[in-house]
Order: C-alpha cells, then structure tokens, then sequence
C-alpha cells in the first residue's frame, strides 16, 4: 500500500517509532510524507531526544525541531566515535588551586581561590554551536589567603536572572552571592563583591565546607567535621536545618525532581553514602537508604565518596528520579538504583538494609581512587568521573559499560579534575590550572570559546599542538575495555 492511502494520523503515530535517519528518508518519498516530517516528525524527535544541557538551552528553544534533531544525531554519533573538540576555557592560574564549577541556563561559573570568573551562554542561531563567552571575574577577598579559598558552590532559583549561587569556603563560611554582573569592569580588572552583593552564614563554626549542592527551592551544605546544613528557600526567612553525620563529611547531591525529594551525603565511614528524604517539615533525621559498595556477603569496609550525582531525565534508566551515581576511595564509581530489590545483609537493626550497586566501573589503569561525577552524553547514556591524577576524565556508555574510556584534560597537568559538569554535548572540567571543555557538537569554532592568548609558553607546556581540526588541542585519550 502506498503511504500516501494511510491517514496522516497513522503514519504520525508510527513516526514516534523512526529515528532521525527513517525520518530523513521518510521525508525524501514524496512530498506528502515531507510536509508531514517537517510539520510533526522532527518536533516529536526532538522533544524524544531533547537531553538535558544548560549551556545550549537558550539556544535550541530558538531553533526549528530538525536543526535540534541535527544537533543531537550529530552529537550522538560523535560520542559514539569519541570524536570531541578539547579546549582550556581560561588561560592557566597563578599556583595550584582547588576549583569549584556551578552552572544554570545562563551561565557557567568557575570558582578558584578567591575568585568566581563568569562565562555567559550566548544564543546562536541553527546551525552554530552556542558561544560561551568570558564575562567578568568577581574576588570575595582582596587578598589570596588559603582559608578563604572557594572550596564549593551551587547556583539557585533568583527568578530567571541566574546570577545568584552559594559558595562554600576554606573557613566554614558559606554565603549567599549575587554577581555584580553590570558592574563596569575597567581594563579587564576583577571586581569585587561587595557586602551589599553577599550574605553570610556561619553555620559551619571553622570546619572546612566540603560540598554545596542545590535543587529546586533547596540548598544543603556539609562540613568536614561532618555537619550538615539543609535549607527551604521558598520561605521568606528559610530557617536552617542541621544534622549531625557523625563522618568526615565530602560530598552532597540533592533531588527534587521525584515525588519525594531527597539528599544524599558522601561521607569516610563504614557506611560512606545515604538518603534521606526531605518531607514537608524538612530533611529527615534518619537515612532511608544505605548505599553499599560490594557484594552481599561482604562486610562493609570503611570506605569514602568523593562524589554523587544523579541521572538525566533523559537517561536510558528512566524518568524517574531514582538513580544515584558515586565516586568512591576505593576505585569503582558505583551506580545505584533506589527501585533495586537487591540488599545486603544488615547487622544494624536500626538502620535499613544496604542497597546494592546496579553497577560498577572503573579505569583499571588509574589507581587514583577520588572521582568527581557527573551523567549525559550521547544518548544521555554517559557517565563521567574526574580522576585524582594526571588531569583524566574517564567516561563510561551505561549501555555498553564494559567499553569504557578515559581522555587527558587539555593542559595535562599531573593535576585531579576536581569537578565535572556533564551535558548532552559538553563536558566542563576543571583541574589545579585550569577549567577545560570536551565538546562533543557539531559546528564548533574558534571563537566558540574564549580566545587564550599565551604568554608565557613554559606554562602552556601541555598546550603546544592543535588537533587536527585546528579548532581543538592535542589530547591524549586510551581505551580501558574489560
Ligand atoms: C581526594 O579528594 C579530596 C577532596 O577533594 C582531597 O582532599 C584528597 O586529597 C584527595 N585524595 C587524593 C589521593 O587525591
Ligand atoms: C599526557 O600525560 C600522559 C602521562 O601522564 C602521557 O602518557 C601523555 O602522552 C601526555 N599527553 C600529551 C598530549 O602530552
Ligand atoms: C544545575 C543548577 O544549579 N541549575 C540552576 C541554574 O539556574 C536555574 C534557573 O535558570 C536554576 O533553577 C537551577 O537550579
């Protein structure tokens, strides 16, 4: 039968079933089929496909359904290749710094030292990969001294304006901080935030702030010495809720996105990683999960988790907000999935039962056991893990986990990659040195990102050769397929 007799409400139906190549083809049979594909096939594809990526989202909101299914099956199979652009986004810092990454729709912030630099997301027309572009560099200090150094931040909900972030520091402070964005910047200096642009709070005495995380409406907050601090901001005067982990406390990840919306604290202790869930009256007291790192009949051993993160919308595990990923001490990032049925066994009767992991990968080349974590990618299917040592981000499709990945950040200081944000196309990265970008997309260019002027060549060391697109740098990356 020709497609032409089907009613166009069928064959609108079986277009939820093609790919964006059935599509292309579908649409080059008759003219019939191609109003249809460009009426209706390319915006139920895109809406399919659409992974979540803040630094582009202004952007594809602008673009016809086909340019943004080009943009994704581009992307995708560029993944699928392990073809990427790797760019410095800043020129290389003065001395070694812990780095902080935060991101919103608007922009991309990178906190190091005393020092917050802004890159805006530029909107591009179809066809053009979205710029980030250098803002400003705002200082919280007037002076570099390690105590005052940035350690976390975290942006939040300012009514679309997505200037405003929390920002963990060295002694324990943490402050709520809107950028002085139209602040006049004279000859490229930094500008500094002044009081009437930052509130204090020190909720955390001295104690270093290890991890900021927020989600919807709530920020949390967790110490070294293991104190964390929770916060509802959609009251006037949020009021400041604490628990006492009783751990060396490293990292936090928040969920608002499922029906109960919950935290999840990275801590060194025999049970390094647990829930809990946040109810109208606040963040509940009492883990409602363990998440275990071994085999059922294993002991715990102590153990840390240096980093947590949580699945895409997108991702192939689902909608539902339920998956957790964590970096740990010992080796593996662990994937864990709060509707498993599978336990440990459990000598404590008044804690749960420990979850067991869905999944685990590691690099086996890198015994460097401290991971920051993060989930996109192609297909929304993978999973990233700064490492400890010589700047590697290692990469893993959790549709084929087993064929995993790792490449040397741009720069390749013998430096950890302290954070790492991951988007559908890009990844942003951040070492002692500097903050970084693999960009999977198409129509990258030069003046995509900033333009680095080098002027000191020692420093740039690791920056010497371009790629062979001549818009990228040299990297190294190597397979760890098991
Ligand atoms: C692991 O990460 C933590 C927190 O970023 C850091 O303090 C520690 O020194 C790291 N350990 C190694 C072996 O790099
Ligand atoms: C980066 O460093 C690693 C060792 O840490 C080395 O094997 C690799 O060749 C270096 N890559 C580049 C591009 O310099
Ligand atoms: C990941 C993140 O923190 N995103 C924030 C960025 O900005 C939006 C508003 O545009 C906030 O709602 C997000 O929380």
């Amino acid at each position: 039968m020709h497609v032409k007799r089907l009613p166009s409400d069928v064959i609108i139906v079986i277009m939820q079933y093609l790919s964006a190549r059935d599509l292309a083809a579908l649409s080059e049979t008759c003219t019939y089929a191609h109003s249809l594909v460009s009426e209706f096939g390319w915006s139920l594809l895109a809406r399919q496909t659409s992974p979540s990526s803040c630094s582009l989202s202004k952007s594809l909101m602008t673009w016809p359904p086909n340019a943004q299914v080009r943009y994704h099956t581009i992307t995708d199979r560029n993944w699928a290749k392990h073809q990427f652009v790797a760019r410095p986004v800043a020129r290389k810092w003065m001395g070694k710094l812990q780095p902080a990454l935060a991101i919103n729709r608007s922009r991309l912030l990178v906190g190091a030292g005393n020092t917050i630099y802004s890159y805006a997301f530029a909107v591009a027309k179809p066809g053009e990969a979205p710029g980030v572009v250098f803002e400003g560099a705002y200082t919280t200090s007037h002076r570099l001294q390690a105590h005052r150094d940035i350690t976390s931040m975290a942006s939040v909900e300012d009514g679309g304006r997505d200037e405003t972030l929390y920002v963990g520091f060295a002694d324990g402070a943490l402050e709520r901080v809107t950028l002085p964005l139209s602040e006049p910047r004279k000859h490229d200096q930094n500008v500094h935030i002044d009081p009437l642009h930052r509130e204090g709070n020190y909720f955390h005495g001295d104690d270093i702030v290890e991890s900021v995380s927020s989600a919807g409406n709530y920020v949390l907050s967790l110490s070294s010495s293991g104190t964390a601090v929770f916060m509802n901001l959609s009251s006037a005067e949020p009021v400041p809720q604490f628990l006492e982990l009783d751990s060396r406390g490293w990292s936090t990840y928040l969920s608002a996105r499922s029906s109960t919306p919950y935290a999840v604290f990275g801590t060194s202790s025999v049970n390094p990683l647990s829930v809990h869930d946040i109810h109208a009256a606040g963040l509940s007291p009492n883990p409602s999960a363990i998440l275990a790192s071994g085999a059922s009949d294993e002991r715990p051993k102590p153990s840390a988790v240096y980093g947590i993160a949580g699945a895409p919308p997108s991702s192939p595990w689902g909608h539902s907000d339920q998956i957790i990923v964590s970096g740990w001490y010992d080796g593996p990032v662990r994937v864990h999935d709060l509707r498993s049925s599978k336990r440990a066994y459990s000598t404590d009767p008044c804690c749960p039962a420990p979850l067991l992991p869905v999944l685990s990968v590691f690099d086996p080349w890198l015994f460097e056991p401290n991971y920051s974590v993060s989930c996109g990618g192609g297909a929304s299917s993978y999973i990233a893990a700064g490492t400890a040592r010589h700047s590697v981000v290692a990469l893993w499709d959790v549709r084929n986990p087993s064929a995993g990945w790792s490449v040397h950040a741009p720069g390749n200081d013998s430096s950890p990659v302290y954070s790492v944000i991951l988007e559908g196309s890009r990844l942003f990265g951040a070492t002692q040195s500097r903050p970084f970008v693999l960009d999977f997309g198409p129509d990258v260019r030069e003046d995509t990102y900033p333009v680095l002027k080098f002027s000191n060549a020692r420093d740039e060391e690791g920056l010497k050769k371009r790629d062979r697109t001549g818009i990228g740098f040299y990297v190294t990356r190597y397979d760890h397929s098991r």
